[in-house]
């Protein structure tokens, strides 16, 4: 097989190429970037000298520098400086044209002696003139965002640094998977992609870099997004006690204030500006399986026929780099994998999906007949040494060249190299290393001179250094193999796994937070690392569950798989020479408790794909901090998360209350905000506790304590929820049989949604989907329940639904609908709910449930 892809893709590009040909192809000598000139001394920018005013905004001049601010829209400001007259090419990798080049129509302030500025319908610029500062508030007068006193934006060295007011209440959550606590408050971060095996709670810098944070501030949000691919920099609080700074050592000081007030309006902002996440294929959200390596082939099949034997729903299987000869991408290796066809489709046939790695590094193996490299070269597509040779360096295969992936050319030829593995059947990529890593340099990557060319629709054509398109990499990477793929497979949603990324590259791939470790430390890190990801456009984003390096302890393992179960993407990883950990480790005890949270992850799978929908229409995250949900909860609006432990919210209605150190024995209160709450596990409402003034863990919310056991994870539901649920399937492939079951929580603003397609393909682009509204109102110990008419055509699998009505309070009940007619009311005295079946028409229905004798 593996000869034969590699002879294909020779002879399709046909090639008679030596090196020496192709190295005689240089990259254009590195031009300086089109962006800040470097400045001998710093310059400050301390006072105004003049202001224009302008129709979406106004521009001003210090000294030599230039500054501009602009209303993409009411709640979007734009603003860039430079050291210069003019500013630098407006071209971005994150943000999107048809963002960027939205205008508004602004309203000038008066321009006086001491400021001037501009209002929309949502905020006021203030430009204060000497000092020099840049002042936005809202339009209640506010102050959201300014500059600091006495710490004018300066440049220096090519580079820039902005320093803004640090109000004490403030709190910094996003900058992507950045471990350490939730909120940024008293830390600094660098951006710049970094290979970061078996980091720790203190690493800095990761695989990723996404220059955008979110400011909370008593209730009152904000965010910037500092669209700047250099190597930057985020300091909050850590150099000074009341102010905040962000800056590069190169590039555009290019930087968006996306307004609130609430939290997820300025994710809806961020949204429209870098665009949300695609909707992923179905079973992209089932349960994955992963191993560094599975191999041989028959290891591959024992690993999928023991998921199913055992019955653990699962969706997909990773295949790792030793499946390949010598890890070179895009071959396989047929000594160890004799009939990879025939594997995938008997696996297929399992119902599993194959994803396979494939590293952006491209083996430097002139006249060997490996045709990524031949025709890589033909095309002039890798990076080049500034001498005009190409760059090579070690890493898995061996010296490797890079490709340039900031070539729209380069990207193309890349997208199609996967012509035979899509043929062949793999299902998705994985595109790791990708930052890029390379081995056996202190840098970890390529020199900051190397030098890339950038021929991309909206740009000037122009080579640029190493050093400015580091960090942009990876997205491309992962852009290149997600183009391919819509190329190959025009109507199949792209799997691609990104490790490396940028702002924006949400767009392009799902990700995983990288190498960590099996310990405990690191399952509790992985909340706050994924919900400050979903806070940074990163929806769709998982960990290696059980932890890569290193082996769990079976109760580890256990906790892990019960807590990724709850994650966006649940993948189990390891890393070679580790004892592996696949749900069965550990006999059948632990197993069957793993396995239990497993299922209720695919029960609950029409729950997580209506939230993925929401999410690629709104860039609001599946998973969720509290004060996402609950911005006002707390008596002086700070955000909740700051003292909730570990919690996070799966959509709207799900609470997840792992305790707050993942191994500790001790029994903790849970912070439930505002409203009741229910026991997922047990449907009983939760009794919250007396308020014990002088107990200060008590305030403001009293639930009650919990005394953590292993077999149960804490998991709590928002009274006001109608929860969809599907009977179990071993895989997303499966159809359910029998009736959707609606359960319904009641309480304020009761509601719930339901959304489901093909999982598949862009039908539903077309109208091929199915969307249903739920509401419900209690009143009297009575309960409505109202399933309105669903919209779209497509048909779903359920012919009914089962709805299950929690705090059913009476003894009994009597179900009618609203168009006439009575349906049996079952209760169920021991849960206290009582369970109806309802047909599934067209046009919904109104089912009124009363009290009644038993
Ligand atoms: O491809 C091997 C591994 C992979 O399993 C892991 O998930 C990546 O993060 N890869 C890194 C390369 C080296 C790991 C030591």
């Amino acid at each position: 097989m593996v000869n034969r892809l590699l002879f294909r893709l020779g002879t399709a590009c046909s090639l008679s190429l030596s090196l020496a040909t192709a190295q005689a192809q240089p990259a254009p000598a590195a031009a300086p970037a089109a962006q800040a000139t470097p400045a001998a001394a710093p310059q400050f920018l301390t006072a105004v000298t003049s202001v224009r005013a302008l129709n979406e905004g106004l521009e001003a001049r210090s000294g030599e520098a230039l500054l501009r601010v602009t209303a993409l829209r009411d709640d979007v400001l734009r603003v860039r400086i430079s050291p210069s007259a003019t500013l630098p090419e407006d071209a971005s990798w994150a943000v999107l044209p048809e963002s960027r080049t939205r205008r508004t129509q602004v309203t000038a302030l008066p321009d006086t002696a001491q400021a001037a500025g501009f209002q929309t319908a949502a905020l006021e610029v203030r430009l204060e003139k000497n000092p020099l500062r840049l002042v936005i508030l809202d339009r209640q007068g506010q102050v959201l965002s300014a500059d600091a006193l006495n710490r004018p934006t300066q440049f220096v060295g090519g580079g820039f640094q902005v320093t803004k007011e640090m109000p004490l209440d403030e709190h910094y959550f996003g900058l992507g998977d950045k471990p350490g606590p939730l909120d940024r408050r008293d830390m600094a971060f660098t951006m710049w992609n970094t290979d970061a095996y078996r980091h720790q709670e203190s690493t800095d810098p990761l695989y990723k870099s996404i220059p955008f944070f979110m400011a909370v501030r008593a209730g009152r949000s904000h965010g910037i997004l500092l669209d700047n691919t250099w190597r930057s920099n985020f300091n909050f609080g850590k150099q000074w006690h009341d102010a905040y700074s962000f800056g590069s050592d190169g590039g555009p000081l290019d930087y968006y204030v996306l307004y609130g007030p609430s939290p997820k309006k300025v994710l809806e902002a961020y949204a429209f500006l870098t665009g949300p996440s695609p909707l992923p294929p179905l079973w992209a959200l089932g349960f994955q399986q992963s191993r560094f390596s599975y191999e041989p082939e028959s290891q591959v099949r024992e690993i999928a026929s023991r998921l199913r034997s055992d019955r653990i729903p699962s969706d997909t299987i990773f295949l790792d780099i030793d499946f390949q000869v010598q890890k070179r991408p895009f071959t396989i290796d047929k000594a160890k994998f004799p009939d990879f066809a025939g594997m995938l489709k008997d696996l297929h046939q399992q119902n599993f999906h194959i994803v396979t790695v494939t590293d952006l590094h491209v083996p430097a193996l002139p006249n060997a007949g490996y045709a990524p490299y031949d025709t890589g070269i033909a095309g002039n597509h890798f990076i080049h040494n500034p001498d005009g040779s190409i760059f090579t360096g070690p890493v898995w295969p061996g010296p490797s060249a890079f490709p340039d992936f900031t070539r729209a050319p380069t990207r193309a030829w890349w997208g199609a190299l996967h012509k035979d593995f899509v043929k062949l059947g793999v299902d998705g990529f994985w595109n790791d290393m990708n930052e890029p890593s390379v081995f056996e340099t202190p840098l970890k990557t390529m020199p900051r001179e190397s030098v890339h060319r950038i021929e991309e629709p909206g740009f000037a054509p122009r080579s640029a250094t190493h050093a400015e398109l580091h960090n942009v990499l990876g997205t491309q990477n992962a852009r290149a193999t997600y183009d391919g793929l819509l190329k190959l497979k025009p109507d199949e949603r792209p799997f691609v796994l990104t490790r490396a990324t940028y702002a924006g590259g949400q767009r392009y791939a799902i990700t995983w937070t990288g190498d960590n470790s099996a310990t405990w430390n690191h399952l509790r890190l992985s909340t706050p690392m994924l919900l400050n990801l979903g806070l940074s456009g990163f929806a769709f984003a998982g960990v290696d569950s059980g932890g890569f390096s290193g082996s769990p302890s079976p109760e580890l393992l256990t906790r892990w798989t019960q807590v990724a179960a709850f994650n966006p993407l649940h993948r189990n990883h390891s890393e070679k020479y580790m004892a592996p950990h696949e749900v069965w480790a550990n006999g059948p005890g632990p197993l069957a408790v793993r396995r239990a949270a497993i299922e209720t992850r695919y029960r609950l799978m029409p729950y997580l794909y209506t939230l993925a929908e929401e999410t690629s229409r709104t860039g609001i995250p599946m998973m969720r901090p509290l004060f996402l949900e609950f911005p006002d909860a707390a008596a002086d609006k700070h955000p909740l998360d700051l003292w909730a432990g570990n919690q996070f919210l799966l959509g709207r209605s799900l609470m997840v209350v792992p305790p707050p150190y993942a191994d500790a024995l001790d029994a903790y209160r849970p912070t439930l905000p505002q409203v009741e709450w229910f026991d997922f596990w047990t449907g009983k409402k939760v009794v919250k506790e007396k308020e014990n003034a002088t107990d200060p863990d008590t305030k403001p919310l009293v639930a009650p304590k919990i005394t953590p056991t292993l077999e149960v994870l804490p998991v709590f539901v928002r009274a006001g929820s109608i929860l969809p649920l599907q009977p179990l399937v071993q895989s997303t492939n499966e159809k359910p049989q029998g009736p959707l079951e609606l359960r319904v929580y009641p309480g304020p603003d009761c509601q719930g949604s339901l959304y489901v397609d093909d999982g598949r393909t862009f039908a539903y682009k077309k109208g091929a989907f199915l969307r249903q509204e739920f509401t419900c109102e209690a009143s009297d110990g009575n309960v409505r329940v109202k399933l309105a008419p669903p919209t779209g055509k497509y048909a779903p699998w359920w012919k009914s639904f089962e709805v299950v009505v929690y705090d059913w309070a009476s003894e009994g009940a009597t179900a009618t609908l609203a168009s006439g007619g009575k349906l049996a009311a079952r209760y169920d005295a021991p849960s206290r709910t009582v369970r109806i079946t309802v047909p599934a028409t067209a046009q919904g229905a109104e089912l009124r449930l009363t009290k009644a004798a038993p």
